[in-house]
């Protein structure tokens, strides 16, 4: 039977990768996302396979209607919750507050508002709900506040609704990836295409397609096995030592 997954952010990066993943494989994607020129352009590619839905995660009335999507593309059995964003790495008081809580709000709530709305029927499927959480969700680093906060709520926030989930037969996962070469890098530094590129210089970073192909991993093991976290880097970033000031 043909499966269907939702995307969220489904215009870029792993969003789109993902997409293209799993229509290749033969599910059905339902992908959103805030930029119509990029998904009516994902949507010519992928065909019948592809529902574009243009909806903003700061719209929570737009994110509650997915809860009555009905018919062909009613069934969800997997929500891949993906839209996401950081600021920028400057001192938090030097970073404007409107554009903090817009990270908040896409990073925290729409997750939550977007969850709530569609665990009903992945819980009518058996389904899966997939979070895209990072590794800044465990690791600190400076310039990391509020994005590292939001992203450790996203890794609790899966735990957690594990518990709520005990015997529906529902699976979550927070994937937690490191340095991956998309647009993330661009949009934190406000568009500085030369300090995205000057970031993943030399490094090999992952690939959006090597998280898709993780979430295709995650998602196509059997039901009875839960894939809690998935940590993962490129093998060229490792970790840094503690910070210690002196008098
Ligand atoms: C972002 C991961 O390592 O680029 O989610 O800060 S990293």
């Amino acid at each position: 039977m043909t499966k269907t997954i939702l995307i969220t952010g489904a215009t870029a990066g792993i969003g789109e990768a993902t997409a293209r993943r799993f229509a290749a494989a033969g599910w059905k994607v339902i992908g959103t996302g805030r930029r119509a020129e990029r998904l009516k352009a994902i949507a010519d590619e992928l065909g019948d396979a592809f529902l574009p839905l243009e909806i903003d995660m700061l719209d929570l009335e737009a994110v509650q209607s997915l809860a009555s999507l009905s018919g062909e593309w009613g069934d969800i059995d997997l929500l891949l919750n993906n839209a996401g964003f950081a600021p920028p790495t400057d001192p938090l008081p030097d970073t404007d507050m409107g554009l903090l809580e817009s990270v908040i709000a896409t990073n925290v709530t729409g997750v939550v508002a977007l969850t709530r709305a569609v665990l009903p029927k992945l819980v009518e499927r058996k389904g899966a709900i997939i979070n895209l959480s990072s590794v800044a969700a465990t690791y600190p680093y400076k310039g990391g506040a509020v994005y590292g906060g939001t992203k450790a709520f996203v890794s609790q926030f899966s735990l957690d609704l594990r518990s709520d989930l005990a015997g529906t037969g529902v699976r979550v996962t927070s994937i937690e990836p490191g340095m991956v070469e998309t647009e993330f890098t661009i949009v934190r530094t406000g568009g500085d295409k030369a300090a995205s590129d000057a970031l993943y210089a030399n490094m090999d970073p992952m690939t959006a397609g090597d998280i898709a192909e993780t979430i295709w991993w995650v998602a196509n093991l059997p039901p009875h096995v839960n894939i809690n976290v998935v940590e993962l880097m490129p093998t060229s970033q490792s970790f840094a030592g503690f910070a210690v000031s002196r008098k």
